[in-house]
C-alpha cells in the first residue's frame, strides 16, 4: 500500500456516516488525512462533484480526493480498510465472530430506520424525550438486546462487543451518542456496553471536534429552531 488514504467527511456533529470509518480507522492504528466538507457550504458545492462518486459522503481515496482511486459507502470503505491493512483488527480475527460483526453491521447499514429518522445524530444536542414512538422503542430494544447478545457470546476479551475494539463498534457508536441526545436510558449489559463506548479513545476524539463545530444544519435538527 503506497498511497496516503484520504476520508473525505461531513460534519462531525451529524454526519453518522462519516463517524463510522473514521472510528473503524482511527481505532485501528490506520494513518489517514482527513478532508471535511461540511453540509449546505460553498466548500461542499465546489467539490462534492470531484471527491464523490455517489454525491454522498463518506469517500476513501487511495491518493488525493478527485485522482486516487475512490471506495465510497461505509460497508465498502471498511472492507477496503480491512484488505489494505488485515491485521489491524478492522474486524475480529475468528472468523465465525468475523461474520456475525458484518451481520450486525449490515443491520444497521439497512435498517433502524425509525430511530435514524426521529432521532437524526446530533452530538451536541439534547432532546430528551423528543423522537420516542412506538417504532422508535422497538428499534431501540432491538439494539439493546443485539449488544447484550453479542456481548454475552463474543465479547469475553474487552469492554467492546467482540472485546476489543472493532468495526462492529464504530458501526454503533452514533447510536450510543443518539441514546445520550435523546435521553434514551438503558440498563444492565446494555447500558455498560454504551458507556464503554462512549469512553473509548477515538469515539471521545471525534465527541470532542463535534463539539467545538458551530454550524447548525436544519435538515439534522428537527427539534430546535435556527439561532
Ligand atoms: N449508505 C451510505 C450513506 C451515506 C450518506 O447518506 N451520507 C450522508 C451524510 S451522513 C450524505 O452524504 N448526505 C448528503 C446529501 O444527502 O446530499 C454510506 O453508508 O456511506
Amino acid at each position: 500500500m503506497s498511497a496516503h488514504l484520504t476520508l473525505v467527511i461531513a460534519n462531525k456533529n451529524y454526519s453518522s456516516w462519516s463517524m463510522r470509518p473514521w472510528l473503524a480507522l482511527r481505532s485501528a492504528g490506520i494513518a489517514f488525512r482527513e478532508r471535511q466538507l461540511k453540509f449546505d457550504s460553498q466548500d461542499w458545492a465546489e467539490h462534492i462533484g470531484t471527491h464523490s462518486p455517489s454525491g454522498l459522503v463518506p469517500v476513501l481515496w487511495e491518493g488525493e480526493p478527485g485522482t486516487g482511486f475512490a471506495t465510497w459507502d461505509t460497508l465498502a470503505i471498511i472492507e477496503r480498510a480491512h484488505e489494505l491493512f488485515p491485521s489491524h483488527g478492522v474486524w475480529p480475527a475468528d472468523p465465525r465472530a468475523r461474520a456475525r460483526a458484518r451481520s450486525i453491521c449490515a443491520e444497521m447499514h439497512a435498517g433502524f430506520r425509525a430511530l435514524r429518522g426521529a432521532m437524526p445524530m446530533n452530538l451536541r444536542g439534547r432532546y430528551p424525550g423528543k423522537g420516542m414512538n412506538p417504532d422508535v422503542a422497538r428499534d431501540i430494544a432491538r439494539i439493546a438486546a443485539l449488544w447484550t447478545q453479542t456481548r454475552r457470546q463474543f465479547g469475553q476479551g474487552g469492554p467492546h462487543l467482540f472485546g476489543a475494539f472493532c468495526a462492529a463498534d464504530a458501526y454503533y457508536a452514533p447510536v450510543a451518542t443518539r441514546f445520550v441526545t435523546y435521553g434514551v436510558t438503558l440498563a444492565g449489559a446494555a447500558l455498560d456496553y454504551q458507556s464503554a463506548l462512549l469512553d473509548a479513545p477515538a469515539v471521545r476524539e471525534w465527541g470532542a471536534a463535534a463539539a467545538a463545530e458551530t454550524e447548525f444544519v436544519a435538515a439534522d435538527e428537527p427539534y430546535a429552531t435556527a439561532p
